[in-house]
């Protein structure tokens, strides 16, 4: 078993992480920047670690600090949290090579699916459905027998980056004539982000649904699936609302989508937590995008909304430290049972009328909301002051009700308590979206939000 746990992050996650180490009698070790010296997690946390200065790429990112902070501290295991080393397989690597577990995948795993070309082949292989399009990475943009299989696909096509992801380095061409400008800057664009000119194309899927199955798999093989996420209200690849489960998802696609995610998984004998994405088409059909091999902000959605054996507090940190120490996990997929519908906002400190500027800044005072179904995953307090260097996230609201209908209601209800005076927030947005006749009706797709706010004129 791991006896002293290091979390390689900060802010929220790094609370949520030594919140669950705690309760499994896990000593912690918090690190921490020059800008971090009050956050939160430095308090929670048995011993604190000073790891370098504000910027993170001499501190967060750096992975000699990180490992020499685990010699000094005597940690025997890294939890990597989301963001920053989370999805660096040579980081994984490194923290094994030291004789100290990694709480996540293998770097293998990481590695495979890190590549978007390979991810959609061993898909493929594996008998998930995947979006048509070329197999292979585009090497030559002149080339007459490419331009003949994209026009055998139809425009619209999206180009994307293989060592991208997210959404970032992605374009959309509408017809032939824009192809080879498209696939030049692509590749360009791809070189500078990414050190890495790999671009693949596909079929364009219009104004897809973003549904997400989590996993877990242990050790000995065995892998579970859980009810899906709908993220499909998003701004610039940035999630805003998350939900579960979707409203347009039935039992039987429910059922399809959790046994697609297994096979991808079993395929690449993955172990730790880890995410299926798949987009879905107007009619239904959904398609491989990409895997996420860490734990995600939006994970204690599926947290909220799963009844093992129909009780609730599942734990997907718990049971990631668990997997890590080589048990077992102790439920089948058969044995979750959906508890209600959940609904997650990110609160952010953006300014959502100057087109979400970050509001970093001193919190003067806040008061947190409460109350039956209510959770709130936040490292802030009053006195604190958000620091520049890192990313705006605030808090996560998150509120589970029998129905979705009332866990709207719920989270317009707790939005409105929810206090905070110096800083601007994405609360007063949220507001605006939850009352909107389309996201009432569930009737939301990536596209939403930009036509909502252009409509508004914000
Ligand atoms: C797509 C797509 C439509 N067609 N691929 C974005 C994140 C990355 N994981 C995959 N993404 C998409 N891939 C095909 N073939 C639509 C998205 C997409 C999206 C695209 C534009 C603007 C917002 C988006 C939000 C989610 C997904």
């Amino acid at each position: 078993m791991i006896k002293k746990l290091l979390i390689a992050n900060r802010g929220e996650i790094a609370v949520r992480v030594i919140r669950s180490a705690k309760e499994l009698g896990i000593k912690t070790v918090a690190i921490y920047s020059e800008a971090d010296k009050d956050c939160l997690h430095t308090i929670l946390a048995d011993e604190k670690i000073c790891i370098g200065p504000g910027p993170s790429s001499e501190s967060y990112l750096s992975i000699p600090n990180i490992i020499s902070a685990c010699e000094v501290t005597n940690a025997d295991a890294v939890h990597p949290g989301y963001g920053f080393l989370a999805e660096n397989s040579y980081f994984a690597e490194v923290c094994e090579t030291c004789g100290i577990t990694f709480v996540g995948p293998s770097k293998d795993s990481m590695e495979k699916m890190g590549d978007k070309i390979e991810a959609k082949k061993i898909a493929k292989a594996a008998g998930v459905p995947t979006v048509p399009g070329i197999e292979e990475s585009v090497t030559n943009p002149e080339d007459s027998a490419l331009i003949k299989e994209v026009k055998k696909i139809g425009y619209p096509v999206i180009i994307k980056a293989a060592m991208g992801g997210g959404g970032k380095g992605m374009r959309v061409v509408t017809s032939e004539e824009g192809l080879r400008i498209a696939l030049l800057t692509a590749m360009e664009e791809s070189r500078k982000a990414f050190s890495s000119d790999k671009i693949y194309i596909e079929k364009y899927i219009e104004e897809p649904k973003h549904i997400e199955i989590q996993i877990l798999s242990d050790k000995k093989g065995k892998s579970v699936y859980f009810p899906e996420r709908d993220c499909s209200v998003q701004r610039r690849h940035q999630k805003l609302i998350e939900e579960s489960p979707s409203p347009k998802v039935d039992e039987k696609t429910r059922r399809h989508l959790g046994r697609a995610a297994i096979k991808l998984v079993e395929e690449i004998e993955y172990t730790s937590a880890g995410t299926i994405e798949f987009i879905m088409d107007k009619k239904g059909n959904f398609y491989f995008m990409e895997m996420n091999t860490r734990i995600q902000v939006e994970h204690p959605v599926t947290e909220m909304v799963s009844g093992i054996k129909g009780k609730s507090g599942l734990d997907l940190v718990k049971e990631q430290l668990l997997i890590a120490s080589g048990e077992k996990i102790k439920f089948d997929s058969e044995d979750v049972k959906i508890l209600g519908h959940v609904i997650e906002c990110r609160v952010n400190a953006e300014d959502p009328n100057k087109d979400f500027m970050p509001s970093p800044g001193r919190i003067e005072s806040i008061m947190f909301p409460g109350g039956n179904g209510v959770r709130i995953d936040s490292h802030v307090y009053a006195g604190y002051t958000i620091p520049t260097f890192y990313d705006s996230l605030v808090a996560k609201v998150i509120v589970l009700s029998y129905k979705r209908s009332k866990a709207i209601d719920k989270m317009v209800r707790t939005l409105n308590e929810f206090k905070i005076n110096g800083i601007k927030t994405t609360i007063p947005f949220h507001l605006k979206v939850l009352e909107t006749q389309a996201f009432r009706e569930g009737d939301v797709n990536t596209n939403f939000l930009q036509k909502y706010i252009y409509e508004q004129g914000l």
